[in-house]
């Protein structure tokens, strides 16, 4: 039976190319292992398969009767449909340790390190197992996209020596280069549909009871969204109500200014001031240094949720 190696819905760069190269590596180590995803590439995500040479991996949403590697999650809500009737083999994660359990004992491996890429090359080594040119190139490209070139409050120097090894083996001079390039590719906003920007890297949490959603759309320049800050929000109100949700937030983030616009819907729109000490100037509100909705945005809305 193959075993589907997937990440997390509305797939990152991360959970996609962690996909590919765990697969690669059990494949390695004798599994039949097949890389999966749960929804389309994102724009940054199709520039970095196609600059390394690789194909879209399957589309797999339903864990009904399947074995599965999860990589980039260990949240129900961010898991395949039909968990219950799956059978988890490994998780490998940088994330806080979601609300998955399983019947039997499994590997695991969490660390808190930027980026499940990191944690990925550290396996490749403790198997012992030769990580090749462009596998090497997209898990480079993993970790630049999750630290935002080390921006990122997440980065640890795990993440950093990860990389220089990483561009080694994937012959690549320029890393400053190589993650403007995805900067560029994950900007591109126009004629997407507003909706379609807040799903784009989009994850859905269990705050004390209350479903929280929260997106984030990492931008070079936030005059990018300008014309549709408007629609972005009616389309934060739409996720909203369509999933029954108590607050989604989204988070605009300036690469460039390291920083965010954080934009809110909620049934307690005092909970922005509760968690991030700032009250919305109308719709959002600049929160300066943030980066990471994993470190910055989920705990202390965790916390003023009482969870
Ligand atoms: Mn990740």
């Amino acid at each position: 039976m193959s075993v589907y190696v997937v990440g997390h819905k509305s797939p990152d760069t991360d959970s996609v190319a962690s996909a590919i190269a765990y697969a690669e590596l059990k494949k390695a180590m004798g599994m039949d292992a097949i890389p999966a995803m749960q929804g389309e590439l994102n724009p940054e995500s199709t520039m970095v398969l196609n600059k390394f040479g690789f194909a879209a991996p399957e589309l797999m949403t339903d864990g009904a009767g399947k074995q599965l590697i999860l990589v980039d999650h260990s949240d129900i809500a961010q898991a395949p449909d039909n968990l219950d009737q799956a059978e988890i083999l490994e998780i490998v994660d940088h994330h806080k340790i979601g609300d998955i359990t399983t019947n039997n004992p499994i590997f695991f491996s969490a660390q808190p390190v930027g980026c499940t890429g990191t944690v990925l090359k550290q396996l490749y080594e403790i198997y012992n197992v030769e990580i090749s040119k462009n596998i090497a190139g997209i898990m480079l490209c993993a970790i630049l996209s999750d630290t935002v070139l080390f921006k990122s409050p997440t980065t640890t120097d795990a993440d950093k020596q990860a990389c220089e090894g990483l561009a080694k083996i994937a012959g690549v001079d320029d890393m400053n280069g190589l993650a403007m390039e995805m900067f560029k590719a994950k900007s591109a906003v126009e004629g997407v549909a507003a909706k379609d920007l807040v799903f784009r890297d989009y994850k859905d949490f269990d705050m004390n009871g209350k479903k929280v959603g929260i997106g984030q759309l990492e931008l070079v320049d936030l005059s990018l969204i300008d014309a549709v800050r408007d629609d972005l929000y009616s389309a934060c109100q739409e996720v909203k109500t369509e999933g029954g949700r108590h607050s989604v937030f989204l988070i605009l983030t300036d690469i460039m200014k390291e920083g965010s616009d954080l934009m809110a819907v909620s049934d307690d729109l005092s909970i922005v001031e509760k968690a991030f000490g700032k009250k919305l100037e109308g719709k959002w509100v600049w929160i300066d240094g943030m980066m990471s909705r994993k470190k910055q945005a989920v705990p202390p809305l965790q916390k003023a949720f009482g969870a």
